[in-house]
């Protein structure tokens, strides 16, 4: 009897519960958190552990699906895990990696050459945090399955019959008791299998939702890869030259890939990747692609005469105006760094990058002279413009210097000096904002009125945005400067409202005000700090009992139930008809309002949104428009 406890019971058992175990009591230790984020994880993980394949070189096709019962599956035509018993856990490969934790790939043959992985997590955690899990693997001739329930499989893996292909099909349900809520969603899910399929040329990637009325799918499939990754963010723009220039070289084991293009716009776009992971903080090859460029665009800027011997270097900065850009580096051992663990630290990779860069980017300029032209010229007018700007900006420090006095005169600040419970509400027009000021709670809520529309900052440099009225008192009541100077620490409120009237003036100027803060204050959006405020679209009286009305929806809704008669209905057709006690009520009152957190979940498709909307182009922006007329309430993010 004990012997035969023991022989179940091994160490290795005991291993494989303890670490189920683990990841059960902490999840987000895993998974960083138990939320919508760390649901999707799930299926990245998984994903991820494909997408290795398809690096390895042995994997075309990834399918995802968001099953009817909310589960999802994953297939890919891979090598299959390997199911032959490991030699020293005394139980199928297949076992070994869906129950040890980081077990994935370092064992079994060759293993990856390069291995990615958003966090390198495995699918054991996956399998773990599953109510149940499903595997299928077609390999060495057989088809073999096995269930687990909560990490634990129910039964040995069984050969199901016989098979020419090769491949792996895994079907999860994440546990209820786990996570908050199972609810997959198709948009985040296809974001990131698209930017997946860029990053990973010729691999195809299909999406399919089965869970919903209606079945959504998308196919993922991108020969040009990178490049046509930034064809897909240049796509509504005027760009130079017309197709991206593409560098793609392998040194030392460290596959360096690289794709950029300029646009007539000003600003500047890099998206930095190691081994499929985004490295939003940067690090060696972002750095060293930014210095090379730099170096080779003033070389060849001094070479054409561009530059005279007596003019100063053009900067980084310079250079970057109008760039789109990615690059992208997949590597053995990455080393990830900083606070979010998005900066790639691996020193070698900077010297690999650059030497790629000054030999095939040199060569590119040297074999195309007249694209290479264009773009010094365009860092000079960016220098020249960038002197302008700097001296603006100075002026406007200076005045910071004299404190209070250099607040904005229609600026009616708060009393408090807290940012933390300050708020600061952006009004649309005067008499908008002359409400909003007798109606306040002057302690903690101050009111920014605009007059005149804002400038279009996809549209102007930096020095004729500087010179906007608007703008400049929208700088300095904010206190936290911008572009690379913004520093959230000195920022007056901490929730910046925008109020505009429900009509098409107002969500214009509301589209340039968060065009404005995406461009230069990038991390007000990214930190949550700006709301757009809810009014009323109608005000419904009966028998001295008021109802205010957010939504066209509600008003059938209201008069079915309390009837027409004796009922007035008042449609505001502008903020400026409430009087003070009424915006107080419905739109200021932190007790009675709604207001919603404008919040960017993807910067690649916000980028896109802002462009689009605001951009050179007006075809594109017309369909957009009518696309999307009806679902207006979401674009604005
Ligand atoms: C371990 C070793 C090998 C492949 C895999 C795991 C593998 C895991 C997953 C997960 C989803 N799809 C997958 N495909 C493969 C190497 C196998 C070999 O050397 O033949």
């Amino acid at each position: 009897m004990n012997n035969k406890i023991t022989g179940v019971y091994d160490e290795h058992q005991i291993q494989v519960l303890e670490g189920l175990e683990a990841v059960r009591k902490r999840p987000s230790m895993y998974i960083g958190s138990t939320g919508n984020r760390g649901l999707h994880h799930l299926v990245f993980e998984v994903v991820d552990n494909s997408i290795d394949e398809a690096m390895a070189g042995f994997c075309s096709l990834i399918t995802v699906t968001i099953n009817a019962d909310k589960s999802v599956t994953v297939i890919d035509n891979g090598r299959g895990i390997p199911v032959k018993e490991h030699p020293q856990q005394k139980k199928s490969a297949l076992e070994v990696v869906l129950t040890i934790l980081h077990a994935g790939g370092k064992f079994g043959g060759e293993g990856y050459k390069v291995a990615g992985g958003l966090h390198g997590v495995g699918i054991s955690v996956v399998n773990a945090l599953s109510a149940w899990l499903e595997v299928e693997v077609k390999r060495e001739g057989g088809r073999y399955e096995q269930r687990y329930e909560r990490g634990i499989p129910v039964a040995p893996l069984q050969k199901k019959g016989k098979t020419d292909e090769t491949g792996t099909k895994i079907t999860f349900f994440p546990d209820e008791d786990i996570f908050e809520e199972i609810s997959f969603d198709f948009q985040t899910l296809s974001q990131r299998l698209r930017e997946l399929a860029f990053l990973n040329k010729g691999v195809e990637i299909v999406i399919e939702d089965n869970s919903q009325t209606e079945t959504k799918k998308e196919v993922f499939k991108y020969e040009g890869g990178i490049s046509s990754f930034i064809s897909f963010l240049n796509k509504n723009k005027e760009t130079y030259p017309n197709e991206p220039i593409d560098i793609e070289k392998e040194v030392e084991n460290c596959w360096v890939e690289a794709s950029l293009q300029y646009n007539t716009g000003y600003s500047e776009t890099i998206y930095s990747y190691a081994n499929n992971i985004r490295t939003t903080e940067g690090g060696t090859h972002e750095s060293a692609f930014k210095s090379s460029l730099t170096r080779l665009v003033n070389d060849h800027a001094r070479r054409l005469g561009i530059l005279k011997e007596n003019q100063e270097n053009l900067s980084g900065e310079d250079v970057r105006e109008g760039l789109t850009a990615i690059i992208s580096v997949k590597i053995l051992n990455p080393q990830f760094e900083g606070q979010t663990k998005t900066r790639l630290g691996n020193s070698e990779v900077r010297g690999i990058v650059d030497s790629i860069l000054s030999d095939l980017l040199g060569a590119y300029f040297e074999q195309n002279p007249s694209i290479t032209k264009k773009l010094c010229d365009k860092a000079l007018q960016a220098s020249r413009a960038r002197d302008a700007a700097r001296k603006a900006r100075e002026l406007t420090r200076r005045k910071n210097a004299l404190e209070v006095s250099s607040l904005p005169g229609k600026l009616a600040d708060c009393a408090s000096k807290d940012p933390a419970e300050s708020e600061l509400f952006i009004v649309e027009g005067d008499s908008a904002g002359g409400s909003a000021k007798q109606g306040r709670d002057r302690h903690f809520q101050a009111i920014l009125p605009l007059r005149g529309k804002i400038i279009n900052v996809e549209k102007a440099r930096l020095d004729k945005i500087l010179a906007n009225e608007e703008i400049r008192a929208l700088i300095t009541a904010l206190g936290a400067g911008i572009g690379e100077d913004f520093n959230i620490q000195k920022l007056r409120y901490h929730r910046i409202i925008i109020m505009t009237d429900a009509d098409v003036d107002g969500s214009h100027i509301r589209t340039l005000l968060l065009t404005f803060f995406f461009r230069y204050m990038e991390q007000l959006i990214s930190l949550g700090n700006i709301y757009i405020a809810q009014p009323p679209l109608f005000k419904v009286t009966k028998s001295k009992k008021i109802h205010y009305l957010y939504r066209e929806a509600e008003l059938e809704t209201l008069m079915s139930k309390i009837g027409r008669q004796g009922t007035s209905v008042q449609r505001y057709k502008g903020l400026g008809e409430m009087n003070p006690e009424q915006l107080w009520e419905t739109t200021l009152n932190p007790e009675s309002r709604t207001i919603l957190r404008v919040d960017m979940q993807d910067p690649i498709v916000a980028n896109d949104i802002f462009t689009l909307l605001m951009g050179e182009k007006v075809e594109p922006r017309r369909n957009f428009i009518e696309d999307n007329a009806r679902k207006v309430r979401n674009l604005d993010i």
